[in-house]
């Protein structure tokens, strides 16, 4: 049985990701931490601790603590944020990322950190994106990424440490916000269509962007750290995908449910350039012939589910 600590785990991912782990490995074996409390279930559900993954002491701590054999570090400021304040970005991302590894050497842990599409540049080829290419990214949170990528396989290679990663493409969900990134486009346009009809988005049409309903990403996660090591040819970090999509395709497709549903555009220049820098469509064939990994949302399936639950939500 495992007994796993997540940090960042009251942000987009960690709330949906808690609940997993929590239904497969028991509430007492996951063990929640992040820098502020709220009243989400996966905060009050079982073992909770503040944590600013700055302070590599405290992270030492809690993991000693709870006797935990896995980190799964998801604290990090997300592109677009990270673009606005790129030294607070460089601590929080890098710093945390080491006191998560030094945790994870010091005490024997298997360890899993996201990676990212923003960890690609415009040097990068755009099209079917391979597992091993140039990853030149032009943003701080790309440079964070890749900088984490490396840093995961030395510590593997160097002190044998279990490091796993994926590089996440946009995550699309329902139970808590994205914080800050460039593809946050692709939650808000759901929201938006069932509140108000219609959306404006910061992102242009014919932008294309790699996306993932949460429920494959999660599933992902666990399929990943659970994989036989002797399997996993990439460590950090194996591209996945489920869809290549731009925000027209969005649209048209929640138009099939919300049929007067409206978009229009007003650009942010930032995040817009921080998405012309990443690819169109990432290759995961690594990923899947290495550890089996098959999402089971495409568009069409993820919009009626988002679409619902949202509905059901805001009710
Ligand atoms: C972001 O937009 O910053 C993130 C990501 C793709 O890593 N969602």
């Amino acid at each position: 049985m495992k007994k796993i600590m997540i940090t960042g785990a009251l942000g987009q991912i960690g709330t949906e990701l808690v609940i997993k782990l929590r239904e497969l490995y028991g509430e007492e074996n996951v063990v929640v931490t992040d820098i502020r409390k709220n009243e989400s279930v996966a905060a009050t559900s079982g073992p909770f601790e503040i944590l600013d993954v700055t302070d590599g002491k405290r992270m030492l701590e809690i993991a000693k603590k709870y006797q935990v054999d896995t980190i799964m570090h998801l604290a990090a400021m997300l592109s677009a944020v990270a673009e606005a304040k790129p030294l607070v970005a460089w601590d929080i991302n890098m710093g945390g990322l080491v006191n998560a590894l030094e945790t994870s050497r010091e005490l024997g842990l298997q360890m899993f950190t996201p990676s990212s599409i923003g960890s690609f540049g415009p040097s990068t080829p755009k099209d079917d994106t391979p597992q091993v290419t140039i990853q030149r990214p032009t943003t701080m949170y790309g440079v964070n990424k890749v900088s984490g990528e490396l840093l995961c396989d030395y510590y593997f290679a160097k002190f044998g440490v279990d490091t796993r990663g994926v590089r996440f493409p946009g995550l699309i969900s329902y139970m808590a916000p994205p914080g800050g990134g460039t593809t946050d486009y692709a939650v808000e346009i759901y929201y938006d269509a069932v509140e108000k009809g219609r959306y404006n988005s910061f992102i242009d049409k014919g932008t294309y962007m790699d996306m993932m309903y949460m429920p494959d990403a999660l599933q992902a996660i666990v399929q990943l750290m659970e994989a036989d090591p002797a399997l996993l040819k990439h460590r950090n970090a194996y591209n996945i995908t489920a869809m290549s999509v731009e925000p027209e395709d969005i649209a048209k497709e929640i138009s099939l449910h919300i049929p007067n549903f409206d978009i229009n555009y007003t650009i942010d220049p930032v995040r817009q350039s921080i998405a012309e820098s990443w690819p169109n469509s990432i290759d995961d064939t690594a990923a899947r012939e290495d550890w089996g990994f098959k999402p089971e949302y495409n568009l069409a399936k993820m919009t009626k589910d988002m679409l619902e639950k949202i509905e059901l939500k805001i009710d």
